[in-house]
């Protein structure tokens, strides 16, 4: 894990922004965004070299330690190397991710979070800063 924090408070009508570099020989990276217990309403996963579908982003939920069905989606606005800001809404029974090319992924809320407790980043991807907004 490249970086996790408890506790964030994440509340509906919030969002989270995150400035960062993917790096240059990038395979993947991810945002989750979870429960203190541990499940993952978001796992948003943008991939270079996924098996089956190249560039794309996959979106997930986890709930105990078990992965829920794949959203992909083939928006791919995404460069290795360079710099992006990431913009993710909490929008109670959904997530929003606002993409670098302000694209915006819709992912519901499967697990009926009432709010986000969790965050972390993983991957090929350098978090800079991030702020709640
Ligand atoms: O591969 O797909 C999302 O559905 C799994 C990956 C997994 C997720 C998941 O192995 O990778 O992206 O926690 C993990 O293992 C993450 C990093 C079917």
């Amino acid at each position: 894990m490249s970086f996790e924090m408890h506790n964030i408070n994440l509340k509906s009508g919030e969002t989270l922004k995150i400035k960062g570099k993917i790096s240059d020989d990038a395979d993947r990276f991810a945002v989750n965004l979870g429960s203190s217990e541990g499940h993952l309403g978001l796992h948003f996963n943008p991939r270079f070299h996924d098996d089956v579908d190249g560039a794309v982003i996959v979106c997930n939920s986890k709930c105990d330690d078990c992965w829920g069905s794949e959203q992909r989606d083939m928006e791919f606005p995404f460069t290795k190397g360079i710099e992006i800001k990431l913009y993710v809404t909490f929008k109670g029974d959904s997530f929003e991710i606002k993409l670098p090319n302000d694209h915006v992924l819709e992912f519901p809320n499967r697990l009926s979070l009432d709010k986000i407790d969790y965050m972390s980043v993983w991957g090929d991807f350098k978090m800079a800063s991030f702020k709640f907004i």
